[in-house]
């Protein structure tokens, strides 16, 4: 068998690709394209809901909610490390993000205006992210599928806290009910767009489904979220901002408007409201923490001067 053959088999038997195994270039590329649209969405993804930290409502809900934003760290150091094995170095991928040459999710580039944009970023946006993430679980490449596992688990307790910061402005007064229904209206078309193109247009879909890296479509997952949303609005008693959102029994599902592609491409080509904004946040954040990298390089070589010296002696 040649080597194409051993990897074509192991995909359709669902056996796992590991980091020495061979595998075709554009595999390799693809994989890496992905976990660093991922990886960076993760860190990306810590400024907005870290803007909320200081002025969190109570100590109970800034606890929870700086934990939240530890975890994403740690998500996007795991992906980080996956890509590490795919040859990719982290210091590339920082250069690539802080260049504005690497993607991360067009969601992150909305602004965090109220408390309730906090709930709703934990129950939409993170809602949309488990069902994208949790198929990753399955996805072919070893050591991506075995950190979303990790990932996942954390990104159900963000899903659990948003929609409890839900449950308690929606019960709350006029001016809450307000405000978790302002947050709705102004998050739920953007979520839509985190499930990237129409199937028609996602370039990447076709092969990405062969090779078993993507489990679902796009428009596939996007469905499966409008349907598990809308009964979780409408049990919060918020209403969902689409005029043509209607129950199709035929298939199953909701029927649903149509996404203003125009505005998807505007953020995803780095004109969204706050793109500048976060990139201009994360290259400070790099550049104020070279001192760190600095002393933590120069522990780790006199370590291993004396470490070498004690051998010698
Ligand atoms: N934003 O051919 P397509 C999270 C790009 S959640 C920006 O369909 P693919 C978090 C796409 O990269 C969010 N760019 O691509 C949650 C491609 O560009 P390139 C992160 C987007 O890869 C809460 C081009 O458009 N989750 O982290 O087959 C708190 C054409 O698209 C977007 C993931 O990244 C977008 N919305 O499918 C904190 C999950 N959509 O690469 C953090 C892993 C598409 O050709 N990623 N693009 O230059 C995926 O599952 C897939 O990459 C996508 C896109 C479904 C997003």
């Amino acid at each position: 068998m040649t080597e194409q053959e051993i990897f074509d088999k192991k995909i359709d038997d669902d056996v796992r690709i590991e980091p020495k195994d061979w595998m075709p270039e554009a595999y390799r590329k693809t994989l890496i394209r992905q976990i660093s649209q991922h990886a960076h969405s993760e860190y990306v993804g810590m400024l907005p809901e870290a803007n909320w930290i200081t002025r969190a409502p109570t100590l109970r809900r800034k606890a929870t909610l700086l934990a939240k934003v530890q975890d994403e760290a740690g998500h996007g150091l795991y992906l980080y490390s996956a890509m590490e094995t795919l040859g990719m170095s982290r210091q590339q991928s920082l250069d690539d993000l802080h260049s504005g040459k690497a993607k991360y999710s067009s969601i992150f580039n909305y602004p965090t205006l109220t408390w309730a944009d906090i709930g709703t970023i934990g129950w939409l946006v993170d809602g949309a992210a488990i069902l994208n993430q949790v198929p990753l679980c399955r996805t072919s490449y070893g050591p991506y599928a075995r950190a979303m596992v990790r990932v996942c688990k954390e990104e159900s307790f963000h899903q659990r806290q948003g929609f409890e910061i839900m449950m308690a402005l929606s019960a709350g007064t006029a001016e809450q009910k307000e405000m978790a229904q302002d947050a709705i209206n102004r998050w739920w078309w953007p979520t839509l767009m985190m499930f990237g193109p129409k199937d028609s247009e996602s370039g990447n879909s076709e092969l990405s489904m062969r090779w078993r890296i993507k489990r679902f479509s796009n428009d596939e997952l996007r469905q499966k979220f409008v349907d598990m949303m809308v009964p979780q609005a409408e049990f919060l008693g918020l209403k969902v901002p689409d005029e043509k959102l209607k129950w199709n029994a035929e298939k199953n599902g909701y029927d649903f408007g149509e996404i203003d592609w125009e505005e998807f491409w505007r953020v995803v080509k780095g004109h969204g409201q706050c793109n500048k904004q976060r990139l201009d946040a994360r290259r400070k954040a790099h550049d104020d923490g070279a001192w760190v990298r600095e002393a933590a390089t120069a522990y780790a070589e006199k370590r291993a001067q004396r470490e070498a010296t004690k051998k010698g002696a």
